[in-house]
């Protein structure tokens, strides 16, 4: 049962600490492109089993209550890395975490998450939540109740994989967010495929008409790129402008020299 022996095994690894994180930047699409953030991902190496996917293992976790560790894992251990970069003088832009719903089910998580930021005295701009609209399935009181306060307080939220969930007006405006991430199935047949450029097309009005921030994920060719930059998206992430970072290429990447001046490596060049 590779089910039952993975649940044990990322038991195991989420107590002796042995998952990393990588972290994919955002680009903004302008003709000036800029770091707009980055997103940290989950990545996890067995001794035995080898790589792991997240895709393989959070659907897992996410049958028992081990996802609300295995989140609180992500924004503990994303926390102290900011916290390290801020030591370094760093300039670190805001870093986004993935949260499973059924983390946002937990009576106090926004509590708990604000007073991990608070004790390491870290301006709550930099974080911001991505949570998918499934999220919001269950019409639960504590999942409103926890974006209130991670809205109140400061974190930035974002829509995942927007446009794959069951959707409702209703909904995004009650999750509070202020970002709206393209779903990759979308944006892949940018330039090619009707359907998909007049579903993204709907989606950046919609983004603008509710002043949301409109980030295109997954995209991996030149023209997808081109397309979503005359169609006025404002961010984009995938695999043309940057794979996930392990840590120490992407302190490079936000690594200020001894003189104080940040380095930001230049943006791809496939944004120039
Ligand atoms: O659901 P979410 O968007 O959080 O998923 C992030 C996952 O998508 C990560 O595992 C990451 O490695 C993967 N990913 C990031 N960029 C691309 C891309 O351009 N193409 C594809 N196919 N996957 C991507
Ligand atoms: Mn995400």
């Amino acid at each position: 049962m590779r089910k039952k022996r993975i649940e044990g095994a990322l038991r195991d690894a989420l107590e002796r600490q042995k998952l990393r994180l990588v972290f994919q930047p955002k680009f903004t699409l302008a003709a000036e492109p800029r770091l707009a953030g980055a997103e940290a991902l989950l990545r996890w190496r067995h001794p035995d089993l080898g790589e792991i996917s997240p895709s393989e293992f959070i659907p897992i976790a996410e049958m028992s209550p081990l996802i609300v560790a295995v989140d609180r894992y992500v924004y503990t251990s994303t926390i102290s890395l900011i916290a390290a970069w801020r030591a370094r003088a760093f300039d670190v832009p805001t870093i986004a975490i993935n949260l499973s719903p059924l983390s946002l089910r937990e009576p106090d998580f926004a509590g708990l998450f604000v007073q991990a930021l608070d004790a390491s005295d870290i301006p709550h701009a930099l974080l911001q939540v991505e949570i998918t609209e499934g999220a919001l399935l269950e019409n639960e009181t504590a999942v409103f109740d926890n974006l209130d306060r991670l809205h109140r307080e400061g974190i930035d939220i974002a829509i995942d994989d927007f446009g794959t969930g069951f959707s409702s007006f209703a909904y995004l405006k009650r999750l509070l967010a202020s970002e709206l991430k393209i779903d990759r199935g979308f944006v892949q047949g940018l330039g090619q495929t009707h359907e998909d450029e007049a579903i993204v097309q709907t989606m950046l009005t919609l983004g603008r008409s509710l002043d949301l921030r409109t980030v295109a994920e997954g995209v991996e060719t030149r023209q997808q790129l081109e397309w979503l930059r005359a169609a006025g998206c404002q961010i984009g992430q995938g695999f043309l402008l940057s794979l996930p970072l392990e840590r120490h290429d992407f302190e490079a990447l936000i690594a200020k020299d001894r003189w104080g001046n940040v380095m930001i490596a230049p943006p791809p060049n496939c944004l120039r």
